[in-house]
């Protein structure tokens, strides 16, 4: 049975239980309020971290994850993690993947603010931060938040259109950086500059870009890897592939964070299809968040955005031979040969040509893939089941692909796809990913965004609300 929502049954010290999911009767108490701990666990005074010992700063497209979860049951604390964020972000409109903690030491997490050494921004709180970006998920959450305001009462509902309405010229100044100056390819789409961008960090799908990037092993000696110190090293990308993280950051901070020609200065510049699919899916939320506001100018024009970005995804970023999307390196203009989870997540935007959500279909549901989906290619030479995005599965890439099913009608799948993670989490724990062949749980235990996205998948709520477009 789809989860029912029940009246208020149970306070905590900071939060309410707002729904009781029942799509599990015997397992969705437990796996609640474990999500819940894991939260509350989380919660830093002003932001929650994605994990205490591996993670133990603000990082932003975690930020958008969890504060869908947290919006049944601290709303409140969701809109400050989402205020604590964009209060950081720059005034060209990035918004920076993390966010330092001022009370966490420089080796508490490698890189850390000093490696950045992001130049204090006029106008700016003194918050520390790095000068790359994450997925821009925010205002798909703030939206996610708001509509589900009104669940808690009068006050929620005031506070939600407050912070609605703060963050919203936020939001928009977040697309206009990504659409107009990370438009290296001049096609339309955003590229990222560093793999640590796409929030996919090593996945296959930048090893033919990647390949191009020198691999300088000193770089290591420099700076001491910290993700070694507490995870396992078969399950975290290699010294090589760590080292042109490095040297691709430190290129871009000497550039000084310049986005000017990026094609010929910068050696990493890809259109990814599930970054793009985002960025267009968050026009779709800003439309309904300006409607909220009453900007219909702004609504219309969000939508137009949404339309023109899906329209490069579908053109630029779809393989017609195997008929699947990849992402292309807009240096070279090449197609990147991987088939990785990415390529599944143009199933989220509801003007996607029919034959195209079909085809994704029958890729996530072939042996390549299966449902949850694993991060890449069963079938591909790369897939490793424990190695960081080269095999294992993830909740929040599924939680998106499940989003694409429900706007395309897939209620079967969506339906299936939510029972598994489901039953995956209750099984293993809250991790941060997840074997995709044992189901035992890789990386950070205790995960924000596994956490978070559970309370959502509990509830069960019905299908986001962007519908095809009419134009
Ligand atoms: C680098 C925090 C982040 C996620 C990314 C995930 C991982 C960082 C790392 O952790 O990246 O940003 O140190 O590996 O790949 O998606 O946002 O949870």
């Amino acid at each position: 049975m789809a989860g029912v929502y029940r009246r208020p049954q149970w306070k905590g010290p900071h939060f309410t239980m707002l729904s009781s999911p029942v799509a599990f009767p015997d397992l969705s108490a437990e796996l609640w309020q474990s999500a819940v701990r894991v939260l509350e666990t989380n919660w830093s005074g002003d932001h929650t971290v994605p994990s205490r010992r591996l993670y133990p700063h603000q990082w932003s497209w975690d930020t958008a994850f969890i504060a869908v979860g947290l919006a049944y049951v601290n709303p409140t604390r969701a809109w400050r993690d989402l205020h604590n964020l964009f209060e950081a972000q720059w005034p060209d409109g990035r918004v920076p993947h993390i966010v330092f903690d001022a009370a966490t030491a420089e080796d508490g997490y490698f890189p850390g603010p000093g490696f950045w050494n992001v130049p204090v921004l006029a106008g700016r709180p003194a918050r520390r931060s790095t000068g790359i970006v994450q997925p821009p998920l925010h205002a798909v959450a703030a939206w996610e938040v708001y509509r589900h305001a009104a669940a808690h009462g009068a006050a929620c509902v005031s506070e939600a259109r407050t912070e609605l309405a703060w963050l919203y010229p936020r939001l928009v100044a977040q697309q206009e950086y990504l659409t107009r100056r990370r438009d290296a390819g001049g096609s339309g789409l955003a590229s990222i500059v560093h793999p640590w961008e796409s929030g996919l960090d090593n996945s296959p799908a930048w090893d033919q870009a990647l390949a191009e990037v020198p691999a300088d092993l000193t770089l290591l000696e420099r700076h001491r890897r910290h993700d070694l110190a507490v995870a396992d090293a078969a399950h975290r990308p290699t010294d090589e592939d760590y080292a042109r993280y490095v040297g691709l950051a430190l290129g871009y901070r000497d550039g000084g964070y310049s986005d000017t020609e990026l094609v010929q200065r910068h050696p990493f510049a890809v259109e990814c299809p599930a970054f793009n699919s985002i960025l267009a899916v968050a026009e779709l939320a800003l439309a309904q968040i300006a409607g909220v506001l009453g900007r219909t100018a702004g609504a219309i024009r969000h939508r137009d955005r949404a339309r023109e970005i899906t329209a490069a995804i579908s053109r630029r970023l779809w393989e017609p031979a195997t008929r699947t999307f990849r992402a292309r390196d807009a240096r070279t203009g090449r197609l990147s040969p991987a088939r990785c989870v990415s390529g599944l997540l143009p199933l989220m935007l509801p003007d996607l040509p029919a034959d195209q959500a079909q085809a994704i279909m029958a890729e996530a549901r072939s042996e390549r893939f299966g449902l949850p989906a694993p991060s890449a290619d069963r079938a591909a030479p790369f897939f490793d089941t424990r190695r960081y995005w080269r095999g294992p599965v993830w909740i929040n890439v599924n939680w998106l692909l499940r989003r694409g099913m429900q706007v395309h009608g897939f209620r079967g799948e969506a339906e299936e796809l939510r029972r598994a993670m489901l039953r995956l989490v209750h099984e293993h724990g809250h991790y941060e990913y997840f074997d995709p062949d044992t189901g035992q749980g890789l990386g950070a235990p205790t995960f924000s965004w596994t956490a978070a996205l559970c309370l959502d998948l509990l509830a069960d709520r019905s299908a986001p609300a962007y519908s095809r477009s009419r134009a």
